[in-house]
């Protein structure tokens, strides 16, 4: 929670879970080029120094108001010398040299656009920058190797890059729910990612399948997808199996690739449109993520799709931190005590945890 000090100073809590951090703020250029220098380290593989900038933009997004000084800052958590610099040159310049140099260099350009690939992550794009490649049309005509994601990926490439709107993911997520419908009644679908937190549009739709009765899932998504294709609603999908048993005990937290192990199909959607990029053909791919989760697991799974990646981040280093607790997209396990802690709400959880409850809204770390 934020309150001020006498005269012009804030003061914060240390982690982003404890605080409320709306959609809109008062520190957008601030936090534009923090998280420019974030995406430029994580880009150079250097996570640590990505999450720094991460976590300094994040306290900003928190501030009730518009810095204005830097001295406002005071002695502010997870602001480091760097970020500092790169506050003061943004509040007396109205930009900061660095993160223009950064903008405009070669290796960032080429690795955003690789990035942007569906199925591309850092480490494959920057092989292919190093190995020469700076364009869409060099990997093509080079003849780089790509799977079949990276395939559709970049033949959907200008579709995926445009901003999904809220009622195109609403739209999507009725045509789930319909199929869902037929292929098991009382099956629920949940809207979370970013649209859950409040905001307008987002780069895919995270979508969350339950069913009030233990066990009815099981099955389930292979059903929904056959159908979803026979209705040509499907572009690309692939799918993977549920590998989660609680019986193994709880897993470290912040696996580096695997950030939980429900049945979960990634595919692209051919979604009907009026307007917009896809108007003339009538039709725009759109990513969609579809997640199944068994119901003693949902509250969990609720909690860690609706994000923002840096708030579940936040969440599991202060459980881990401050609690001795393990907490997953599958469930939260107390260390001290040994024992699954349950849950049937994100309340339950948040008070487990011993944290006050932070609605989605509030969750734009
Ligand atoms: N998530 C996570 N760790 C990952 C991937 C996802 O914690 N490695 C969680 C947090 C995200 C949510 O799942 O908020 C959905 O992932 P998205 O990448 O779709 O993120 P958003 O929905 O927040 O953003 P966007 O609006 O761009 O889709
Ligand atoms: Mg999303």
């Amino acid at each position: 929670r934020v309150t001020t000090l006498a005269p012009h100073r804030w003061q914060m809590a240390p982690y982003a879970c404890q605080r409320r951090t709306p959609l809109l703020h008062s520190n957008q250029p601030l936090t534009e080029a923090l998280e420019t220098l974030a995406e430029e380290a994580g880009f150079s593989g250097s996570e640590g120094r990505s999450l720094a900038f991460t976590r300094a933009a994040s306290v900003l997004k928190a501030l009730p108001g518009r810095l204005s000084t830097l001295e406002e800052l005071g002695p502010l958590p997870g602001i480091g010398e760097h970020s500092r610099r790169v506050i003061q040159d943004v509040l007396e310049d109205g930009v900061c040299a660095e993160v223009e140099r950064v903008k405009l260099s070669e290796r960032y350009q080429t690795m955003k656009l690789f990035t942007k690939i569906f199925g591309v992550g850092v480490r494959t794009a920057s092989r292919w920058y190093q190995e020469g490649l700076r364009t869409l049309v060099d990997l093509q005509e080079r003849g780089t190797k790509l799977t079949r994601q990276q395939q559709a990926g970049l033949r959907h490439y200008d579709d995926l890059n445009t901003p999904v709107e809220r009622g195109e993911a609403e739209s999507i997520s009725r045509a789930v729910q319909g199929a869902v419908q037929r292929c098991l009644p009382g099956t629920s679908v949940t809207l979370a990612g970013g649209f859950r937190r409040g905001k307008p549009h987002g780069h895919d739709v995270d979508l969350l399948l339950t069913h009030p009765e233990a066990g009815r899932e099981a099955g389930l998504l292979s059903r929904v997808v056959s159908w979803l294709d026979s209705q040509d609603l499907i572009l690309y999908q692939h799918s993977q199996e549920n590998s989660y048993a609680l019986q193994e005990g709880p897993e470290p937290p912040g696996g580096r690739d695997v950030m939980d192990r429900f049945e979960r199909c990634f595919s692209i959607f051919r979604l009907e449109v009026q307007g917009g990029p896809g108007a003339a053909r009538g039709w725009k791919a759109v990513r969609v993520d579809l997640v199944v989760a068994p119901i003693s697991q949902f509250p969990f799974a609720l909690l860690g799709w609706t994000g923002s990646r840096h708030f579940e981040r936040e969440l599991r280093r202060f459980a881990s931190h401050e609690r001795k607790m393990v907490l997953n997209s599958h469930a939260l396990y107390d260390s001290r005590r040994n024992l699954f802690l349950p849950a049937v709400s994100e309340e339950e959880i948040f008070q487990h945890l011993g944290l006050e409850y932070v609605p989605p809204a509030q969750r734009n770390t």
